[in-house]
């Protein structure tokens, strides 16, 4: 299993209870005191009285009359929630968030990095625990809606890993409509050959599928109902690599002009990269004459790093060794064989300019 989905527990209420952790064995509901109010969510300890969201405030007093009401702050579950997603982009860029405090996340390509599934989810939970001070619940399974459904049921503070193995039985129970792509129209058809859950769906003969949904549509159900089938995470593009490059109006002449215009990319190009929390191995030149004659330079570097001095300096080097003599018309720089700064591959900058650097990018950037 490789998709994880996230879910932080009752996640207003725990973010209130940060600030008053003298409520955290009350029941907690996070609300308006208003006559019209709902609950927006309750911690777990007003969940056993029967309190849940989009309950009006008032109804959930009557069943918990001992529990305390706080208004909602949004601005602090947003700056939460971007805590919460920063953490989990650490892991793979490969995540999409489905609400302020829910993420799916496709780690398939983070097992060298971080270990097996099992592990960075334990690592997440670890992580959310010492440095959000929050608990989340996490599950993962084959397929996408495999792994929502397990972290549902892992909930609160829990994981549960369906393996792949695992997977066709874990489906057997649930209707057919918690399968992708089961709406209105095709649960009727379904249900009018006396299917109702996704184990019943794999057990009848092919050709009556076919001949009530069309070849195409039972084949994808059934590949989907026996939970082999993976669904993408929608991920935000993965970057191969980052710069920029800029096109010289007059054909540039002056080296010293020219090498002024490389700093300045590079400078921009190693803010993109930080912004993005990655850092590059590989530093390219590109320069182009007034004839369209191209030529690219690159030098890989001894440690992946995001310091803008050390990739002016690369990159300068590039433009001295390349001999390039001729009017420029486009100078480009750009940053291939990236890897997440949270892969802690970087060199350990404890003292010395690389530390001195690193803080001068802070600045920076912050600026
Ligand atoms: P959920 O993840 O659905 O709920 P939760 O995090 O409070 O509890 P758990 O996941 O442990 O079951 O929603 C996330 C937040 O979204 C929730 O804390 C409050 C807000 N929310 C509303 O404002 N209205 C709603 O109807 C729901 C369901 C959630
Ligand atoms: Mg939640």
């Amino acid at each position: 299993a490789h998709i994880l989905h996230v879910d932080m527990d009752a996640f207003f209420a725990s973010v209130e209870l940060l600030d008053r952790p003298d409520l955290r064995h009350r029941p907690v509901i996070v609300g308006r005191r208003e006559p019209r109010a709902v609950v927006t969510t309750a911690n777990y300890s007003a969940r056993q009285y029967g309190v849940h969201s989009a309950m009006p405030v008032a109804t959930a007093l009557r069943l918990c009359p001992t529990a305390v009401v706080i208004p909602p702050r949004h601005h602090l579950y947003r700056q939460y929630s971007q805590r919460v997603m920063d953490l989990l982009r650490s892991y793979t860029p490969r995540i999409e968030p489905v609400s302020v405090d829910e993420a799916w996340m496709d780690v398939s390509g983070s097992h060298r990095l971080f270990g097996g599934t099992g592990r960075i989810a334990a690592e997440i939970r670890r992580r959310m625990r010492d440095d959000v001070a929050l608990t989340c619940s996490i599950g993962a399974a084959p397929p996408k809606f495999g792994a929502k459904l397990a972290s549902g049921r892992a909930k609160p503070d829990g994981l549960l890993i369906v393996n792949a193995g695992e997977g066709a039985g874990f489906l057997a129970p649930l209707p057919v409509g918690a399968l992708a792509g089961v709406g209105e129209h095709t649960r009727a058809a379904l249900h009018r050959l006396g299917i109702e859950t996704v184990g019943q769906l794999r057990e009848i003969s092919p050709a009556r599928l076919q001949r009530s949904l069309g070849a195409a549509q039972a084949a994808v159900l059934v590949e989907r109902a026996s939970g082999r089938q993976q669904a993408e995470v929608a991920a935000a593009r993965v970057e191969r690599s980052i710069g920029k490059e800029t096109a010289v109006p007059v054909d540039e002449t002056d080296p010293e002009r020219l090498r002024a215009v490389l700093v300045g990319l590079a400078d921009r190009s190693a803010a993109a990269l930080r912004a993005a929390d990655l850092l590059t191995r590989t530093v390219v030149l590109k320069l182009r004459d007034g004839a369209f004659r191209t030529i690219t330079r690159s030098v890989t570097l001894p440690a992946p790093t995001a310091t803008t001095q050390e990739l002016i300096d690369a990159a300068q080097d590039l433009l001295t060794r390349s001999g390039w003599d001729r009017p420029t018309r486009l100078i480009g720089v750009r940053f291939a064989s990236l890897v997440p700064t949270a892969s802690g591959l970087a060199r350990d900058p404890i003292w010395g300019a690389a530390s001195q650097w690193r803080a001068v990018d802070a600045v920076a950037d912050r600026i």
